[in-house]
């Protein structure tokens, strides 16, 4: 059956990229519909060969035949707005940080626990973010088959992560300009910080990869620290994560468990330099891993290096595989 579509956030770097994920993927769509602010109403959309005007966002968007809505417009939009189009029923696959850790709403990555989704009765689907998604792609079958005691996560985050912003900040300082969006220059520089810092000491990026981590695993008593870094690249996240089981394990069964995971591509042959890379990860919905190695500082632990396109499989293209499992397309 042809669905009908709202993408809410249509003009922001991932409602983009929902526009031209749902094109290659042949989403089978009667109607789309495309919601923004205010201040990008109006604008013009091709779909599928055919011209669209952006409608401003209201409480009365959802007052018509719709069986989806992909939001990427904001935590205080999807606050205010997911619960109205749920109530009508409407199936909400929502991409910012508002509704992941609700008890009452699933957290899901299609390949790693999108069974999770039975458990609850929610209309609202949350999408994580997208260093968390890259990274608990090769976690649950080691979690299951070895029992995970402790993950480090040190990231290497695109600029594209922070939006069209981001993108311009490292434009505009490759050619000497300063940054209107960061606190520093990203051009030839690396920042520790992604998104606002706690009163910990940790960011707010930080403590997304950690709960978002053990809410997708399902392990609450998951010992997880992480640093999460933005490097001066384009698109695609890279994420180094070590990892200290319970098990004692033999390389070769990490190979094994790793190779049985949908999507998930080792990319792994230093002898001819062949590790994944952020410019060949940009443009594909896979997950890459590589540099898979045992961790010789302790007893049970490897390394490997993780990467994916953070605007398609950390956000679009995860959030369409969600509805696609949903409405059984495929
Ligand atoms: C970044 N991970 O790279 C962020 C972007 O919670 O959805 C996504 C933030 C989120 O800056």
């Amino acid at each position: 059956k042809a669905l009908n579509i709202a993408v809410v956030g249509a003009t922001g770097r991932v409602g983009s990229t929902f526009i031209e994920v749902l094109q290659e993927r042949k989403f089978p769509i009667n109607n789309i519909y495309f919601f923004a602010s205010a201040k990008s109403a109006g604008k013009k959309i091709e779909f599928a060969g055919k011209e669209y005007e952006v409608e401003e966002l209201t409480e009365n968007s959802f007052d018509r035949d719709l069986d989806l809505a992909l939001f990427s417009a904001g935590g205080s939009t999807s606050k205010k707005f997911a619960p109205i189009a749920a109530s009508k029923g409407i199936i909400v696959v929502d991409n910012s940080s508002q509704w992941r850790m609700d008890k009452n709403v699933p957290l899901i990555v299609p390949e790693v626990n999108f069974e999770d989704i039975k458990k609850y009765d929610s209309k609202i689907i949350a999408n994580p973010n997208c260093s968390t998604i890259q990274s608990v792609m090769p976690l649950k079958v080691l979690d299951e088959r070895f029992k995970i005691k402790r993950i480090v996560y040190s990231t290497y985050q695109a600029v594209s992560g922070s939006g069209f912003k981001g993108i311009k900040d490292l434009e505009e300082g490759m050619k000497g300009n300063p940054p209107t969006n960061y606190p520093h220059p990203i051009f030839n520089n690396c920042l520790p910080h992604i998104d606002e810092f706690l009163d910990n000491g940790y960011t707010k990026e930080e403590e997304k990869m950690i709960n978002e981590t053990r809410k997708i695993l399902d392990r609450d008593d998951l010992k997880i620290t992480a640093t999460t870094v933005r490097v001066p690249v384009m698109n695609s996240h890279s994420v180094s994560i070590n990892i200290e089981f319970e098990k004692p394990f033999e390389m070769k069964d990490i190979y094994d468990e790793l190779s049985k995971v949908e999507n998930l591509v080792i990319v792994d042959d230093v002898k001819n330099n062949q590790y994944p890379m952020a410019i060949n990860a940009t443009g594909t919905d896979e997950v890459y891993i590589g540099r898979i190695r045992r961790d010789f500082s302790t007893e049970n632990g490897i390394n490997l290096w993780d990467v994916a396109d953070n605007i398609r499989k950390g956000a679009a293209s995860n959030a369409i595989q969600i509805a696609e499992k949903i409405f059984e397309i495929k």
